[in-house]
């Protein structure tokens, strides 16, 4: 046979083979979406935070099914709402479906290279971390050894509230929630109770870093660009981790001596158990970077989440007052004759209808409205659609727990619809109707502690005071994406509040109210040369013009934020003491 013959019969065969094997991968595209323009929309859904997107995905969802792609930089990522799907995804094929998207230029430095359990690859990193947390600190058994400090807390959040309830009308009670879930985390971390001034200071650097976090977002595009762009934002970025560092290192260090001349009392805490971890591939202890990233990540999971959702149910409880009698009297039956005004742990079993309180709280106001985001292991084909390993797989939490499909009149809040199946699974292994928890392998490991706070401080709160909305007011039950601050009708712009104390002390050296210009020894050295070009300015502008919207218009003092979706309006209640 000639050459030339059999090179043209090879080359058309190749032609063919590849042919087909492109038209087979053209067959099984990513789920459905909306038009993509290269870089204009990626930038659009760039631009966009969370709570934006949510809207927009569920018009989506509507047009185009459970399942949609949009792409968000050069990513497909891909949003599941629907709990059957999620079930197949999560819980069947868990060991597909478990990984993190590859840790962005910022969160590189936040995780120490994804030294933690949210972002760790699904590895033996990630196994190790876990494993040891769940099994050591998360283990039921520890978890009731740190009743005490459980009890001790509540008892500080009440004493603080009923000093409030005789002075005011009106109490703001997130700051409490906040402050007395830290509390509990921290003594958890580091097993002792440390003075109240160590305990702000380190949520004072917990926060910040929280607060910021968006902001840096920008470095996370062409990181080596805008890393020379934005010089001062990624050194704001070092500095708030090494503050973070400066001030949890020295009781880590603590801690470490303490074990040695053992004087631990007792206690194993959750930094005990990292001083004796090692790693599974290299052999060696963690060293004090990894120690303070695994600390924070521990410190930010439980205590936002927690309060946000304890917020809610507290104010769900204050709108609807049957739902309050009736927990309070499932416990006056539970307590019988009993006069103390506490009620124990042991009894919360006892407690079905303060369970499913909880269970519809969490279903009604997830904190999370979406998990974190996932990732295949390797390119899958699923439901008919090619999920890339190069994307991001996320689970659209809150539409699942209220989907009509699934639930009666999902967005009322009735307990009772958990009152029939005796034991609902928050896990979602059989079937998931609601994940306020995620589920699967990457499921949040510290759920039951987060029910046992829940389910502890509730029947408390309760059962040691009336709530009920300040005089002449009601519930406003509004969401809003946010973190939260520290002053009364925090939102309104109203300069009145600094007229009372004459010389509000902006460099917070006796408290701090607010932190501008930070605060201590690396306060903004320029905050007196900013105070006087504002006040010169400022003045001299409104004496010289009058400053309107235009025609028509109104100006607009949204802001937005991430993380955990909490009260548009924080809880105002009147306390009054039950006896
Ligand atoms: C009401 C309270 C809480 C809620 C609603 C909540 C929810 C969640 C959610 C939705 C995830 C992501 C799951 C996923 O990506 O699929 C998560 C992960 C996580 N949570 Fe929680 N959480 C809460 C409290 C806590 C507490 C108290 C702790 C620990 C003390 C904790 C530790 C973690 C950790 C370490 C992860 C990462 C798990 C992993 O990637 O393997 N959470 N949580
Ligand atoms: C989820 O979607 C699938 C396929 O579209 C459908 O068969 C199923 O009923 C849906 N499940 C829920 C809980 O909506
Ligand atoms: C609460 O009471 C204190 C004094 O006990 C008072 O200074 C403060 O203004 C009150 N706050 C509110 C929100 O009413
Ligand atoms: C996931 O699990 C289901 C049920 O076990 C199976 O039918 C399916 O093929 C698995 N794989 C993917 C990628 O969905
Ligand atoms: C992602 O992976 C898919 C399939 O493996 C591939 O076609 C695509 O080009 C990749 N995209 C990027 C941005 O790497
Ligand atoms: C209780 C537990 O799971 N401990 C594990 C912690 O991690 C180390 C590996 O560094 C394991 O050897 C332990 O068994």
């Amino acid at each position: 046979m000639e050459a030339w013959f059999i090179i043209v019969v090879s080359a058309c065969v190749c032609v063919i083979v590849r042919a087909i094997f492109s038209l087979q991968t053209k067959t099984i595209n990513t789920p459905p979406g909306p038009l993509h323009i290269p870089i204009l929309t990626s930038i659009q859904w760039l631009l966009k935070s969370f709570s934006q997107r949510e809207p927009i995905l569920r018009n989506l969802h509507a047009k185009f099914g459970p399942i949609v792609t949009i792409r968000i930089g050069s990513q497909p990522a891909i949003f599941i709402a629907n709990g059957t799907l999620a079930h197949q995804a999560l819980v069947q094929n868990g060991s597909l479906f478990s990984d993190r998207p590859k840790a962005l230029a910022t969160a590189k430095i936040i995780t120490t290279h994804q030294h933690n359990i949210n972002s760790a690859s699904y590895g033996a990193t990630w196994r190790t971390l876990r494993r040891n947390l769940t099994s050591q600190i998360l283990h039921h058994s520890r978890i009731k050894s740190f009743s005490g400090i459980r009890n001790w807390v509540l008892h500080t959040l009440l004493t603080h509230l009923k000093s409030h309830s005789h002075s005011n009308n009106s109490v703001r009670v997130i700051d409490h929630f906040q402050y007395s879930m830290f509390c509990l985390l921290v003594f958890m971390c580091f097993g002792e109770r440390l003075d109240d001034g160590k305990v702000r200071d380190i949520e004072r650097v917990q926060r910040q870093m929280v607060v910021r976090l968006k902001s840096f977002n920008i470095l996370n595009f062409w990181p080596r660009v805008t890393r020379v762009l934005f010089r001062k934002l990624w050194e704001e970025l070092l500095r708030l981790r090494k503050e973070q560092e400066d001030v949890l290192a020295p009781v880590i260090r603590a801690r470490k001596q303490k074990r040695k001349q053992g004087k631990n009392e007792g206690v194993v805490s959750y930094v005990d158990t990292l001083l004796d971890l090692q790693w599974p591939e290299e052999k060696r202890k963690l060293n004090e970077e990894e120690i303070v990233t695994l600390c924070n990540e521990f410190l930010n999971a439980g205590t936002d989440t927690t309060s946000t959702v304890l917020q809610w149910i507290m104010a769900n409880l204050v709108k609807y007052p049957h739902e309050q009698e009736r927990v309070v009297d499932e416990i006056r039956e539970v307590l019988g004759e009993r006069e103390e005004r506490e009620v124990k742990e042991e009894e919360l079993q006892k407690l079905p209808y303060l369970k499913a309180v909880i269970l519809e709280g969490l279903r009604r106001h997830p904190p999370g409205h979406f998990v974190l985001p996932h990732a295949v292991s390797e390119d899958v084909v699923f439901n008919d659609y090619l999920v890339p390993k190069n994307g991001t797989v996320n689970f659209m939490v809150a539409e699942m727990g209220w989907d009509p499909k699934v639930w009666e009149d999902p967005m009322a809040f009735k307990p009772e619809r958990f009152m029939n199946d005796e034991g609902f699974d928050i896990t979602g292994s059989k079937e998931i109707k609601m994940m306020p928890f995620g589920a699967g392998r990457r499921i949040c490991p510290g759920y039951n502690l987060a029910l046992l706070h829940l389910e502890y401080f509730v029947a408390n709160l309760v059962w040691n005071f009336e709530w009920k909305a300040p005089e002449g007011g009601d519930v406003d039950l509004s969401e809003k994406q946010e973190l939260t601050v520290v002053w009364e009708d925090p939102m309104a712009f109203k300069p009145e509040r600094f007229m009372n104390d004459e010389g509000f002390d902006i460099t917070g050296s006796k408290e701090i109210k607010m932190m501008p210009f930070g605060a201590g020894r690396r306060i903004c050295p320029g905050y007196n040369l900013a105070l006087l070009h504002l006040e010169y300015f400022v003045a001299n502008l409104v004496w010289n013009f009058e400053w309107k919207a235009p025609e028509g218009g109104d100006v607009d003092l949204s802001e937005k934020q991430e993380l955990t979706v909490v009260m548009k309006y924080p809880l105002q209640v009147h306390l009054s003491p039950r006896i």
